[in-house]
């Protein structure tokens, strides 16, 4: 790090491990008033892991449930320009719209246009059950704009859950209105709950009319922060907070964060990497401030289990992200195409869409319980290993993505007992106009390099080639079946080709997590 700012230790991925462990407690289960225990609620956790009301609210909400969010999609409207408080890795001013990440939008919109363009995604997107208003700026420093849209959608749409995202600073003074609203999910950013590392992180806030800077700001902001967020909890508003890791500013000090919020009843705890680069005009990017790389997260992810429950499926939206988390279809969605759209909101055709899906849902559910049933028989006196597994999907929970059409990959740890979603990198497309890009297979390898082998629906010989040099077993006999089952399938054959002597287990080196802009954006 080139920061300006003093740096603290860098903290070992095996210091962190061992703060995981000290961190650790019996499992206490899932619910509104802090999850407890899980490795990662948004990853696992089902119906029989938490209170019938709290599931009723998070089974198809794409950032709340990990397994909802290969069915179900959400959109964000651009309604919220302005921003209170000022976070070293923000610049709302870079707009790209082939940029994916928080803060970059192409469109900003009038209640009056979201509210019509949600209406227009819904009737073409039936999975999509889900409003978001996450900025450009702050949802909650944009009160009017950001209630009167929620207000609007509810009359016409009220099967649309509706979710927002705020720094927090300005949330005890709304929670009243945030519950007039019905709004169920709210998110909030917390970096830090100590002022001297928060210093570090925003530069002043704005807050009862004039600007404060320095520790105080901090202060003021971390006390408002967790303040909103018991006000939340007591009025059974399920919270998510998401933290940015910052290496050497707040990594290890991301462990005390999860334990405060959880503390404070969050329901799940989201530790998204930095994203900084230079040409985004960030305070960090400016001073150089890089990013964590893929064990780093993974390693402060993993040191928080035992806390607050976790969420590792964000891909860092843009504020005006639709579809599905992983793809992004604002594209289609402009102002311009929605007045020529015929807009017909059909609630039936949306029921008996998600009424499928969850059939498909249930399916994905027995294919695992029967491949953890068989693996279990496997694993019986064999040695434990854990391996970390690419999936190419592009959806339904199935290995249904060719290599080379990819512009990400899932990652999940896999084990005799568990196939457990754990993140994703972002890529280049392999395949460009029809042809293999040889260009970017390097790029490809180090961004699943911690990998032991990759699941694609299909894959050319060339970059089956490159992957099984280095060390990447590229596998293409489960195309189009789901995915955990897959995945353990994969597994017990790994095992029986260690066992006899066939295969060498060894762990993988780290990955590299992709920054900046990348094209045929993804959210
Ligand atoms: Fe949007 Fe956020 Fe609601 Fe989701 S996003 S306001 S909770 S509907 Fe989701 Fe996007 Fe990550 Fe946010 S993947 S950045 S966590
Ligand atoms: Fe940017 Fe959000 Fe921070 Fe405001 S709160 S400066 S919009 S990242």
């Amino acid at each position: 790090m080139t920061s300006a700012s003093p740096a603290t230790v860098h903290i070992s991925l095996a210091a962190l491990k061992a703060k995981g462990s000290a961190q650790s407690q019996p499992s206490a289960g899932c619910g509104s008033s802090g999850g407890a225990g899980k490795a990662s609620c948004g990853s696992s956790a089902g119906p029989g892991d938490m209170p019938p009301e709290i599931w009723e609210k998070v089974k198809n909400h794409p950032c709340y449930s990990e397994e909802a969010h290969h069915h179900y999609a959400r959109m964000h409207v651009a309604v919220a320009p302005a921003c209170n408080i000022q976070c070293n890795y923000c610049n709302r001013k870079y707009d790209c719209s082939n940029e994916s990440r928080p803060g970059v939008v192409s469109q900003k919109l009038t209640p009056e246009q979201a509210v019509r363009k949600v209406l227009a995604v819904a009737s073409e997107i039936p999975q999509m059950t889900v409003l978001g208003i996450a900025g450009p700026g702050d949802a909650l420093a944009n009160p009017a704009k950001t209630f009167k849209t929620f207000a609007m959608l509810q009359e016409q749409a009220h099967d649309i859950k509706l979710c927002l995202s705020t720094n927090g600073l300005a949330l005890p003074d709304l929670v009243d209105e945030i519950c007039r609203h019905n709004i169920d999910h709210v998110t909030i950013t917390i970096n830090m709950v100590d002022p001297v590392v928060g210093e570090r992180i925003y530069p002043w806030i704005f807050y009862q009319h004039r600007r404060i800077t320095g520790r105080e700001a901090s202060q003021i902001l971390t006390e408002r922060q967790l303040l909103g967020l018991q006000m939340l909890t007591r009025r059974g508003v399920l919270t998510k907070i998401n933290s940015v890791l910052i290496p050497g500013v707040n990594d290890e000090h991301l462990i005390e964060v999860n334990r405060a919020v959880k503390e404070r009843g969050a329901f799940l705890h989201n530790i998204m990497p930095l994203i900084s680069e230079r040409e985004h005009g960030t305070y960090f990017g400016l001073t150089g401030q890089r990013g964590p790389t893929a064990q780093e997260l993974k390693a402060v992810q993993d040191a928080c289990m035992g806390g607050a429950n976790l969420m590792r499926h964000c891909r860092q939206c843009r504020a005006d992200a639709v579809g599905l988390l992983g793809e992004d279809r604002s594209e289609e969605f402009t102002l311009e195409q929605i007045e020529q759209k015929n807009v017909v909101y059909d609630l039936e055709k949306r029921r008996q869409y998600q009424i499928a899906v969850e059939r498909l849902r249930q399916a994905q559910h027995e294919a695992k319980a029967q491949a953890l049933a068989e693996q279990a028989k496997v694993a019986e006196g064999e040695p434990q290993i854990k391996v970390l597994v690419a999936v190419a999907t592009k959806g339904s929970g199935k290995v249904n993505q060719h290599f080379g059409h990819a512009e990400e990959f899932q990652i999940f740890e896999v084990s005799a007992t568990q196939a457990m979603f754990v993140g994703h990198r972002r890529v280049d497309h392999y395949c460009q106009g029809g042809w293999g890009e040889d260009d970017q297979l390097p790029s490809i390898v180090k961004a699943i390099n911690d990998c032991h082998a990759v699941l694609v629906a299909k894959i050319g010989r060339c970059p089956q080639e490159e992957l099984a040099a280095a060390g990447i077993e590229p596998v293409d006999a489960y195309a189009h079946e789901f995915i955990e089952k897959a995945l353990l399938t994969w597994f017990a054959g790994y095992r029986e080709r260690v066992r006899q002597g066939v295969t060498v287990h060894r762990e993988r080196g780290d990955a590299a997590i992709r920054q900046g802009a990348y094209t045929h954006a993804a959210a």
